[in-house]
């Protein structure tokens, strides 16, 4: 009995002392391990008179389980102690980052947001289209520069990334007896080397317009409105004479400078407008080719890109920042 109760005040004595990990392992070696000192006992039982064995065997039982109890209160206690250490509750926590609208999204929402509280409905289309409803349908002659390998990525068989969202627009009018009042957004492509102004594929807004007497006034008014809610109720607009296939006549539209206002800065060059994109109204050869009547029919349409708009309006100057998806870039929107 007194060789157990000595036996049992070590042991505690040793596992009060054990401070760490590896001081309990030896703790556990050394008293309750294959060669520990509670399997010595086990032992020495050997050399007791027969009668006595099974009675000490007993005690010794009995106090190998209090003793691995306390050994396992003991590791408890440890471990969580030690847990708690390597948790520093002052060091900042893992920042989760959250998502946001692509800058050309965010543009893209404000601009169809303007249009279809104007009564402009979206519509969109294939990236992918043929020769015949990027150009031919357009008005577009076989001869002209915009046809060029050099500015138009051709794939098999007729078909071709599209150049405008026109083709979009085409394809409506073939379905549905005006009025109609859309616009189209999207990606379009061309054959372009990237530099801080040029990007092979971009996004761009088209609008249309065909009804009974749609006239250049409803053009200018329309433009007038979008600009204004989308730079401020004191920008004004220039439309100065163009040439596009598919408008008869044609302009091409700036803003006052939403910058200096039009006194001239370097954003402007000096001089007070910038550019913004092209419009007219629908050439009678586009309304004939979709069997509308030019005389009962007429349209205004324009084209606008997105990223020159979002360049502006949030300080960019290289167009390649859009599509290189860089988050210290797109984290600042
Ligand atoms: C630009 C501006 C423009 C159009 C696009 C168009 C569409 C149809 C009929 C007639 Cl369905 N026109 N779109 C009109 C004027 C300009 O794009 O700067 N393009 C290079």
């Amino acid at each position: 009995m007194n060789t157990l109760d000595s036996l049992r005040a070590e042991f505690l004595a040793a596992l009060a002392a054990a401070a760490d990990r590896e001081a309990l392992a030896a703790v556990h070696q050394g008293w309750l391990g294959r060669k520990g000192r509670l399997q010595d006992l086990f032992k020495q039982m050997r050399e007791l008179p027969a009668e006595e064995r099974p009675a000490f065997g007993a005690q010794i039982n009995v106090l190998k389980e209090e003793l691995e109890a306390v050994f396992m209160a003991r590791q408890e206690e440890l471990l969580n102690r030690e847990g708690v250490a390597r948790v520093d509750l002052t060091l900042p926590g893992h920042p989760v980052r959250t998502g946001s609208l692509h800058p050309l999204q965010q543009i893209l929402d404000r601009i169809t947001g303007i249009f279809t509280r104007m009564g402009f409905t979206v519509e969109d289309g294939p990236e992918v289209e043929t020769e015949r409803y990027n150009f031919d349908m357009l008005n577009t002659p076989f001869w002209h520069p915009a046809r060029m390998e050099s500015d138009s990525l051709y794939l098999q068989q007729g078909h071709m990334l599209r150049t405008e969202t026109s083709p979009v627009q085409i394809r409506v009018l073939e379905q549905v007896k005006p009025p109609v009042r859309i616009i189209a957004p999207g990606r379009v492509y061309r054959n372009d080397k990237p530099d801080a102004s040029h990007s092979p594929m971009f996004m761009q807004v088209e609008g249309l317009y065909v009804d009974h007497g749609v006239t250049f006034a409803d053009l200018k008014g329309t433009l007038l409105e979008f600009y204004r809610r989308m730079f401020g109720p004191d920008t004004r607009l220039r439309f100065r004479p163009h040439f596009f296939p598919f408008t008869e006549p044609s302009a091409e539209v700036d803003v006052s400078c939403i910058f200096c206002g039009g006194a001239g800065c370097r954003v402007c060059k000096h001089s007070g407008w910038l550019e913004m994109g092209g419009s007219g109204l629908v050439d009678p050869a586009v309304l004939t080719g979709v069997d509308l009547d030019p005389e009962e029919w007429t349209g205004f349409a324009f084209g606008l890109g997105v990223e020159r708009m979002a360049m502006l309006l949030y300080g960019v100057d290289d167009i390649r920042l859009f599509y290189e998806n860089d988050w210290r870039f797109l984290e600042q929107f």
